[in-house]
């Protein structure tokens, strides 16, 4: 990495204890950490015992407020490169220059599930990059869906007590499949496009690593001539988009909670470092009113048909954290983080989220002074005239503490437009006091159609299911119809098909979806499928004396990661066996690799249950010998004979053709 500024900055920050004597936190070596300090050896503990009081009391404080939402995550470093000078839309230095490398830390996560929570659980994927550029940090605080729930950041605290566990017992955890999140869609119906995203294949990623990022809100550009554009943020994954199918998602939960987090560690590990092409969408001032949605309406995307993405850069993740809490746990983002040519506009979400994240970091990092911790430490000098406060690192050395001054000739001094200095862009305002919304927000259904008319069968197959068994789960039988009713407005075979499904009444035939002709072919996770084997991972299947070595240099010299799985552990021909048919599980895996049969029928029997669930996952499966293999599967979709069919099938993915299948 050319610019390794952040690196070099974190470096100071770095303890390595390895082969250093123990001490207490005041330097003093301590010659016993085994034992408290008692009047006899089975007498009290003394107060005076100083180095048990320090280690408990910071033991007892370990723990800070998980994130109210977004509080699973997992992050890493990496560097964004410009493309180009994009000087004509943005005043933004990390963009001015072509091949200009900026410093970044990206932060994963889920939203609803607590920090304990498993990783590939039904949900909206936080995806925020924190950029470190030469004039300053700027947040990109995106996710994984274009749109949100709610128009108005007042209602942010509603769908987020409908979306937790419910109050009284806890349950459900990490899902909306229960009574308060349903009733809240119901009644709030401003959230149905965004429910569409979450019950589609978008909310069960297979990997951070195979997901879009969305900036959601509308921003603004403002070039040094002041000429300004509404602004849209995509990240768009190079290995383009892959997801889970639901049964899978729910057994990795169980069988590998931190699967995400584990996928994304192990690829950097391996040098398979994620890339992602920052991408933008621009609309002039002047055609603020040109469309049929309301640009600051965050309930709505802008179809890339018809506003075009320009491409501005590429993002590559390329380092692990040192430390989980320094790095992952206290970043702290912000929408508000901005630097000079990026501004914000009226969108009432946007507006609202900038008071949040400050106020929610106060709390969570327990002061104002959290911009001095080494993760979110700007790499450029700051100076101001902000002093004080809880757990304070920097030692003014001035008397100066105000501006304006004379005793130190007005400085820190502000720096006028044109030398850098942020001004915020000049939009005229006028207006009533209201509590209010525009006419032009109030067109839920529209969208919400134009992305279920916008996906391939299987895709509205698998948002079929995903209503069903969310609404399946409600008890209430009058929330499960007034969803039915309610999405009767996007689509009658969905709302008539999930209404004979969950029992209840078939919505009114008076409800009829919106019209609405535009179609955005890109919103289908398989409208361009990119074709790739490498850092996917497979399991070989094999007993002892299985000749596995050459498929499985075949396989490696791929770029695949590969595990032997026998029925016991230790080595197969030379080659280490890394797990046994008990101490993993198909849902591990994207494809796997089968040889001959085991000499136990119980192993058999476990082997045939692997088999049994890729069949249904429609994962491609590869044999030398079908002594395992279930013969009806045989000639089916990805169920292959040979290494190189085998390699093919893995590139294109899941086979969804399979005509036994019942994932
Ligand atoms: Fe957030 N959001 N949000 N959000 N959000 C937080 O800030 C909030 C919204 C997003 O990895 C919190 O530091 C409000 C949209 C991400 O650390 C909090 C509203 C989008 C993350 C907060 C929204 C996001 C957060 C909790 C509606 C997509 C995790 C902890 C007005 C563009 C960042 C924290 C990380 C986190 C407030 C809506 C993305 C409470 C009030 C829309 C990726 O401040």
């Amino acid at each position: 990495m050319k610019n390794n500024k952040k690196q070099e900055q974190l470096e100071q920050f770095k303890v390595n204890d390895n082969g250093q004597p123990l001490t207490t936190n005041q330097g003093v070596k301590i010659n016993d950490d085994e034992h408290s300090l008692k009047a006899g050896e089975r007498g009290p503990t003394l107060l005076e015992d100083f180095h048990f009081r320090e280690k408990m009391t910071h033991f007892d404080h370990e723990r800070i407020p998980e994130r109210i939402v977004h509080a699973r995550g997992t992050a890493a470093h990496g560097v964004f490169e410009s493309y180009d000078d994009f000087s004509d839309i943005t005043m933004a230095n990390f963009l001015s220059e072509k091949g200009k490398q900026t410093p970044v830390f990206v932060r994963y996560s889920t939203v609803a599930g607590s920090r304990g929570s498993a990783d590939s659980v039904r949900d909206a994927r936080g995806f925020a990059t924190k950029f470190y550029t030469d004039e300053g940090n700027y947040d990109l605080v995106a996710n994984n869906i274009p749109v949100f729930f709610i128009q108005d950041a007042i209602k942010f605290p509603d769908i987020i007590h409908a979306l937790k566990p419910e109050p009284h017992n806890e349950i459900p955890q990490a899902q909306s499949a229960h009574d308060t999140f349903w009733d809240f869609v119901a009644n709030n119906q401003e959230s149905a496009h965004m429910v569409m995203w979450a019950m589609s294949d978008r909310a069960i990623p297979r990997s951070f690593r195979m997901m879009e990022g969305f900036g959601v809100n509308t921003f603004r550009f403002v070039n040094a001539q002041g000429e300004a554009h509404f602004v849209k943020f995509h990240w768009k994954p190079v290995l383009g988009l892959q997801s889970f199918v639901w049964d899978e998602a729910q057994k990795i939960a169980g069988k590998d909670p931190d699967f995400h987090r584990r996928d994304l560690y192990d690829n950097i590990e391996e040098g398979n470092y994620p890339q992602f092409e920052l991408c933008v969408q621009l609309i002039k001032q002047e055609d603020e009113h040109a469309f049929d949605f309301d640009v600051l309406d965050p309930t709505k995307l802008w179809p890339e048909e018809i506003v075009p993405l320009r491409k501005l850069g590429v993002m590559t993740l390329n380092r692990n954290v040192d430390n989980f809490f320094a790095e992952t746990e206290q970043v702290a983002f912000h929408p508000g983080h901005v630097v000079r040519g990026i501004d914000f506009t009226n969108d009432p979400l946007l507006q609202g989220r900038l008071f949040s994240y400050t106020d929610t970091q106060l709390i969570r990092l327990g002061g104002p002074n959290f911009h001095e911790l080494p993760i979110n430490r700007p790499v450029c000098p700051f100076f101001n005239n902000q002093r004080d406060g809880y757990s304070r690192q920097t030692i003014n050395t001035t008397r100066i503490t105000y501006h304006k001054n004379s005793m130190q000739n007005n400085t820190p001094y502000e720096v006028p437009a044109e030398q850098g200095g942020y001004k915020h862009y000049e939009e005229k305002v006028e207006g009533r006091k209201v509590r209010a919304r525009s006419e032009s927000f109030k067109d839920h259904f529209s969208q919400a159609r134009m992305f279920w008319k916008s996906l391939s069968p299987i895709e509205q197959e698998h948002i079929l299911k995903a209503f069903s068994f969310e609404l399946g789960k409600v008890e209430s039988i009058h929330v499960r119809q007034q969803v039915v009713d309610m999405f009767a407005n996007v689509s009658r075979t969905l709302a008539e098909t999930v209404a004979k499904n969950i029992g209840v009444a078939p919505p009114d035939p008076s409800i009829q979806p919106v019209e609405t002709s535009t179609i955005s072919p890109a919103l289908s996770i398989y409208h361009k499928p990119v074709l790739f084997s490498k850092s996917k991972k497979v399991g070989i299947i094999a007993a002892n004396n299985d000749p596995i070595d050459s498929i499985k240099n075949q396989l490696e010299a791929e770029g695949i990661t590969v595990e032997i799985i026998s029925d016991k552990q230790g080595e197969i021909m030379g080659q280490k066996i890394d797990q046994t048919l008990d101490t993993t599980s198909p849902v591990l895996y994207d494809g796997l690799y089968i040889f001959s049969k085991f000499e136990d029928d119980i192993a058999n029997r476990k082997a045939d249950m692997f088999i049994d669930e890729a069949y249904n996952h429609y994962k491609p499966i590869g044999f030398e010998n079908s002594g395992i293999m279930n013969d009806s599967y045989s000639g089916h979709p990805g169920i292959e004979t040979n290494v190189a069919e085998f390699l093919q099938a893995l590139k294109v993915g899941r086979h969804f053709d399979r005509p036994l299948a019942i994932g």
